[in-house]
């Protein structure tokens, strides 16, 4: 049940050492003498308050809901309970995926605040992509931690009773699940007040998108799954802003969007943020760098997320299936054992498809919604940087209308090169 908020009050830089100090999780890792606390507020999400706070002996981050949208301001009010779900998140994904998630060390409800691991020296991974920098093992990470959660959560793992329950909690989290419903699926479509993209390099293929039936048919199909098929417990904003690396260490952080939705939503969302990266490099390339060599790391992190979730997708198919969905009582114990590696391949292959649309959605929005990414809008030449957006743009058209032939990843790298090599061709 979400609490009340009647006492709630925003944290303040001045004011989170005197209100914290006689939390004891926060006081026994940073000791009681909060004068000394130094106490800095970084959130630069779309969202919420985010305070790193340092003693001489350790340090905490403490995320606080504000009851609107910060990227926006008050006019659009937005429910402190998301701190509610997130927390909730966090604490199953600690238990699915171990170690993948920040520590949690206290939660307060009405204050809708949580305090977590600062995880130190990491940054946002979206930097690195900018940067040039190279993470190894990163796409297997978070392959696996798609894997872990998805399948985790969903009936092929969970108690059944268990299971409803989580849905039953997780469905109040409505306000963000209709962000995503109206950002990611219909909002780029029409001509929305808070759109925007690269104008005027932009504005044809804008506007031939939003004459483009195909795509909205395809946008609102996708939304309908995203809307109807509550299969598997999801991250529900997994991009390359919610992960924190440092050299080969990955965290994901800022679950606030969890809902029970179908797997392909977030492999999609993960993926479409790697092909953006991807996109926005030649606005970073130089003569010494052209970044070639990095954009073909990127591909192989998008490689290595799918393979490495399938693979961990049909170990815990093969040895963890305790939900009510394809028992053992009716595979393994008759001997069924090439059936239920067909069904295997058969859920594998409708999260495929699934994630295709998905990443189609995604790209789009993030190029002509409200929430753009830091990668394409830091590109300063407008010409270079709408040329970035618009290959992704044709990409994510491409994935999102003809997601049932895209059928493999090797088939979908092809789109990716391919269309890229024939706007350069065109130029
Ligand atoms: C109004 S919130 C905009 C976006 O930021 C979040 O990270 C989600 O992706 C959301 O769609
Ligand atoms: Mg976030």
């Amino acid at each position: 049940m979400v609490a009340e908020a009647k006492n709630y009050t925003p944290l303040t830089t001045e004011s989170l050492a005197e209100r914290l100090v006689n939390v004891e999780a926060v006081a026994t890792r940073l000791g009681k003498d909060s004068a000394s606390w130094r106490v800095r507020e970084v959130g630069d999400g779309n969202l919420n308050l985010v305070f790193i706070v340092e003693s001489a002996i350790s340090a905490v981050v403490v995320k606080q809901a504000l009851p609107y949208v910060r990227l926006v301001g008050d006019s659009w009010p937005l429910p402190l309970s998301r701190s509610f779900f997130e927390y909730h998140a966090l604490t199953r994904q600690s238990t699915r995926a171990p170690g993948t998630v920040p520590d949690i060390y206290h939660f307060d409800e009405e204050q809708a605040l949580i305090v977590m691991e600062f995880l130190s020296p990491h940054h946002i991974l979206r930097h690195s992509l900018q940067k040039g920098i190279r993470h190894s093992g990163l796409g297997v990470m978070l392959g696996e931690f798609c894997a872990n959660t998805l399948f985790k959560g969903s009936d092929f793992s969970m108690d059944a009773a268990a299971r409803k329950e989580d849905v039953a909690l997780f469905a109040g989290n409505t306000a963000l699940c209709d962000i995503s419903e109206s950002l990611v699926f219909t909002d780029p479509f029409f001509d929305a007040p808070m759109n925007r993209h690269t104008a005027p390099q932009l504005d044809e293929q804008v506007r031939q998108l939003r004459a483009d039936t195909a795509a909205k048919i395809a946008a609102q199909t996708m939304k309908q799954v995203f809307c109807s098929n509550a299969e598997t417990m999801l991250h529900g904003d997994l991009h390359t802003g919610s992960v924190m690396v440092h050299e080969d260490d990955a965290k994901v952080i800022d679950p606030e969007f969890v809902l029970y939705g179908p797997m392909g939503f977030d492999v999609g969302m993960l993926i479409a943020n790697f092909v953006m990266a991807w996109c926005a490099q030649p606005g970073y390339s130089s003569e010494s760098d052209d970044r070639g060599v990095y954009r073909q790391w990127i591909l192989e992190v998008i490689d290595d997320i799918w393979s490495s979730f399938a693979v961990r997708f049909g170990e815990l198919w093969r040895t963890e299936r305790s939900g009510i969905l394809f028992p053992a009582t009716l595979f393994e114990a008759q001997g069924h054992d090439e059936a239920l590696e067909r069904a295997l391949a058969n859920q594998l292959d409708r999260v495929w498809v699934d994630a295709m649309g998905f990443c189609g959605c995604e790209i789009i929005r993030r190029t002509l919604g409200l929430a753009h990414i830091i990668e394409f809008d830091d590109i300063p030449d407008a010409d270079v940087r709408a040329r970035c957006e618009s290959t992704g743009l044709n990409i994510g058209r491409k994935v999102l209308v003809e997601r049932e032939d895209v059928l493999s990843m090797q088939a979908f790298l092809n789109v990716i090169k391919i269309t890229s090599t024939s706007m350069e061709t065109n130029a």
